[in-house]
């Protein structure tokens, strides 16, 4: 990094249209991660393997068909794919990390039961930030190179309970007949989530699969951005991840997964027992079209092709769910939805991303609420953030500063002022 600073400090790498600062600075080429990739064309890569490299090469606990995700975190901070042995070490690590404090229980129960589960998550995570090593060391004065050590102490403390704060606020509003706050330490962090919502097999490797596949999609996007805009005022990671679960719960960003399953209800509702023909569903999409409504779960600001994650759930539904109902609506719409988008011409990209799949594979498995879905999505989300901000504060990266200009100053620039 000092290299590159020292010798090419001044070398021009992209240069910026007015287009780009209108357009929320799509495709500016201005941050770094070195956690993953995103090719428009052939979708995200972790530390250089595609999801299937990924899927097929991490360490998987027995009788399991997904791998531990503990395993993708230790991907994700060497860059190494682990050995079984050095999973089977960082599971047992955070394990012993996984106890949640009272407090955290009671902020769940201080919540009216018809919150939205997006803001109690973001008000547990922000509740415990009094536990920051990260503060507390920097409190008591510490050198600027050690700042990445208190950083993964905190991650890994947050990334051990954010599992276990999802299930508890899911048994506390959805599930308090078969939820329990008890927790396996036998059990990996899919397992455990399970275990706690009290599902069987295969729920654990839908929460396994759940959490990687959303664990990181480059640096640009709204919640991996805001996470490290916010960590950069050397802000705790407590602080930093509530606010990219702030920003994951947006309709346009992760929130997507849930009003896709809300569409397809409201379908479902019109229809009856049967499924549309094709032509109910075109005309289902234009009038979501025509009346100025995005379609849930389908373009993408950088994909140009089918989400790969939208592919591995598809290929899970295939193996454990081909005959369910909503996995056939899902099958129509991907016949229906692109055409129609392509037709419209609005749309860059008019195929579906990993928001398109997740909710029907929540449905089938129980997980009915789905207001919950983006809290799933968080905690995988959680993964990759947090990799990057002890990263961030290993390389030292500075505050973030943009500069901003008028409207004014932009119409002088291009000389029509
Ligand atoms: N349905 C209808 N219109 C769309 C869609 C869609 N699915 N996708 C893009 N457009 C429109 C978009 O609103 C824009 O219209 P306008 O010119 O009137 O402002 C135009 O097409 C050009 O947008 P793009 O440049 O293709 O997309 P952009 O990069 O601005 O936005 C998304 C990307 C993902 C926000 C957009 O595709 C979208 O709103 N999709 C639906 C919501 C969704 O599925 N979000 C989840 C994304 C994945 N995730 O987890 O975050
Ligand atoms: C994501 O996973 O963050 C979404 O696909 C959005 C994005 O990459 O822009």
């Amino acid at each position: 990094m000092k290299r590159l600073l020292k010798e090419h400090g001044e070398t021009v790498i992209s240069d910026v249209t007015v287009q780009q600062i209108i357009g929320g600075m799509r495709g500016i080429k201005s941050l770094i991660s070195d956690i993953s990739y995103l090719d428009p064309y052939e979708g995200i890569r972790y530390r250089g393997f595609t999801l299937p490299e990924v899927f097929e090469k991490l360490p998987k606990p027995d009788d399991a068909e997904m791998p531990c995700v503990e395993g993708l975190f230790y991907l994700f901070l060497t860059g190494e794919m682990p050995t079984p042995d050095e999973v089977a070490e960082l599971r047992y690590d955070m394990v012993n990390r996984r106890q949640l404090p009272k407090y955290v229980y009671e902020v769940i129960d201080a919540f009216p039961n018809n919150s939205h589960p997006m803001p109690i998550l973001s008000a547990c995570v922000m509740s415990m930030q009094r536990e920051s090593m990260f503060n507390l060391r920097y409190q008591r004065g510490i050198n600027k190179q050690d700042y990445w050590d208190p950083t993964y102490e905190d991650s890994l403390n947050l990334m051990s309970k954010l599992p276990i704060i999802g299930a508890a606020i899911y048994n506390k509003l959805y599930n308090r007949e078969k939820g329990q706050n008890y927790q396996d330490p036998t059990l990996d962090m899919g397992g455990n989530f399970a275990y706690m919502l009290g599902k069987d097999k295969p729920y654990d490797d839908v929460a396994r699969m759940y959490f990687i596949i959303h664990a990181d999609h480059e640096a640009g996007n709204v919640s991996a951005h805001t996470g490290h805009l916010i960590a950069s005022s050397l802000s705790d990671v407590y602080l930093s991840i509530s606010g990219m679960i702030n920003g994951l719960a947006g309709p346009l960003h992760g929130l997507a997964n849930q009003e896709v399953l809300r569409w397809i209800q409201t379908l479902r509702n019109k229809m009856g027992d049967r499924l549309p023909s094709k032509e109910e569903l075109k005309k289902a999409v234009w009038d979501m079209l025509n009346s100025g409504q995005v379609v849930p779960g389908y373009g993408h600001a950088v994909l140009r092709k089918t989400d790969p994650r939208y592919m591995i759930q598809r290929e899970f539904s295939l193996k454990h769910m081909p005959d369910d109902e909503l996995f056939e609506y899902l099958n129509l719409l991907y016949e229906v939805v692109p055409p129609i988008l392509l037709e419209q011409g609005k749309a860059k990209n008019p195929w579906p991303n990993v928001d398109a799949h997740s909710g029907v594979i929540q449905w089938h498995f129980g997980v009915k609420e789905y207001d919950y879905y983006t809290v799933l999505f968080s905690i995988g989300r959680a993964i990759g953030v947090l990799s990057n901000l002890i990263w961030d504060r290993a390389l030292g990266y500075p505050i973030e500063r943009p500069k901003s200009i008028t409207t004014d100053m932009l119409e002088q620039m291009v000389g029509i002022k």
